[in-house]
């Protein structure tokens, strides 16, 4: 059974997530997504590969209410992880230890304050990590808009950042959509995307996207996806390097835990190849490359390696 939240509640609510380092939050009512018929689209169109857990909970994440009984409103948090990192082998997202736990610690955080407003509240975290469209529930809590690349932007950050929500059996009153479109007559992600992954506006189709040919993909790569993986060793992010809103926008993450690691901004490529798995494991363990395993790595190396591509410089056509 839901229930009411004490008067003014919700701006103290967002006022915790800023003090636990979210650099956006706002507050959405659960329900269907906004957004379902393209997700579904999406889905007929097998734009989600071998991923097939996106197609498992395709009915989960058809009403945001599903997933955890109970649960009516969402706080929707963004955490920025830094674009101004130069570009590399590795994704910026993944240059750091894995940032899972980094955003479930504060959202648990939050989630202990408001049971100390409503003692018998229940809350459940989801980051990256449960059957929800979590760019639709961020569309709604007025976080940002979707660019034409999929990412969700917004106008004083950029898209580097991550996304992440507390459920909670509280009726909240939501903030407002996000309710205007800034990418106006601007394709440069289409344009710049070597692999040509974002085959309309708005639309990924992940089996060209090399972050997909590199995190999610099990098994050997084909030798075209070799050749479209390049000179990319784990995720992409040309899509938003090129993005003119992270060209003005991006700034330093100001969370510890995202400080660059040296043997992921500069990785040595050739020593995948020998690695056995407690030394995979001894130096990824904890990062996002572990999500790929050992065979995954050695797999990418290999693609790189081989000289499949030269990497896109974003910079030269686009600016
Ligand atoms: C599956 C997945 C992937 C897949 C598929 C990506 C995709 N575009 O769908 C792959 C492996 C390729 C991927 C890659 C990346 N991902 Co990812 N991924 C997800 C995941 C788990 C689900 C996304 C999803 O539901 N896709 C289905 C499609 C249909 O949804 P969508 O593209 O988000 O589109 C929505 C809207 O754009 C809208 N929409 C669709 N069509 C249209 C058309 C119009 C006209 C309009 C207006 C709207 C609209 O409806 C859709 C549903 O809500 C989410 C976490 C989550 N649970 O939501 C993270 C998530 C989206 N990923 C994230 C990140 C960081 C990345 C990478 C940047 C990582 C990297 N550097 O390599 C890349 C970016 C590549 C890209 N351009 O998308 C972040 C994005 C944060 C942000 N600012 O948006 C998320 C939210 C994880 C997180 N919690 O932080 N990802
Ligand atoms: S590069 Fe241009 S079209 Fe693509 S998301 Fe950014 S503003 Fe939108």
């Amino acid at each position: 059974m839901s229930r009411a939240a004490p008067p003014g509640f919700e701006l103290r609510l967002k006022t915790q997530a800023a003090a636990a380092g979210f650099d956006l939050a706002g507050i959405a009512t659960l329900g269907p997504p906004e957004t379902t018929a393209h997700f579904d689209a999406w889905l007929d169109a097998g734009h989600h590969g071998e991923m097939g857990y996106m197609a498992r909970g395709a009915e989960l994440r058809r009403d945001a209410r599903r997933p955890v009984e109970g649960m009516v409103s969402a706080l929707v948090v963004a955490l920025n992880y830094g674009g101004t990192q130069p570009p590399g082998p590795v994704a910026r997202y993944a240059r750091f230890a894995d940032y899972h736990r980094v955003m479930w610690d504060k959202l648990d955080g939050v989630l202990t304050w408001v049971r100390g407003e409503v003692p018998d509240a229940v809350g459940r975290s989801f980051v990256d990590s449960g059957p929800v469209l979590e760019r639709d529930l961020a569309r709604r809590a007025g976080l940002g808009w979707f660019g034409k690349n999929t990412l969700l932007i917004h106008p004083k950050l950029g898209s580097f950042f991550f996304l992440g929500a507390l459920f909670l059996d509280l009726e909240l009153e939501p903030d407002a959509p996000f309710a205007t479109d800034h990418c106006g007559a601007c394709t440069r992600c289409l344009e710049a995307c070597p692999t040509q992954a974002i085959v309309a506006p708005h639309v990924v189709d992940a089996r060209r996207c090399i972050s997909y040919l590199t995190i999610e993909l099990k098994g050997d790569h084909t030798d075209e996806q070799a050749v479209m993986v390049g000179d990319h060793l784990f995720g992409c992010d040309i899509c938003q390097e090129v993005c003119p809103w992270n060209v003005k926008f991006s700034r330093d993450a100001s969370e510890p835990a995202f400080a660059p690691r040296p043997e992921l901004t500069e990785p040595d490529i050739r020593s995948f190849g020998s690695m056995d798995d407690a030394a995979f494991k001894a130096r990824y363990g904890d990062t996002p490359l572990a999500r790929a395993k050992r065979a995954g790595m050695q797999r990418n190396a290999a693609a790189v390696g081989n000289g499949g591509g030269v990497r896109n410089d974003p910079t030269s056509s686009h600016q």
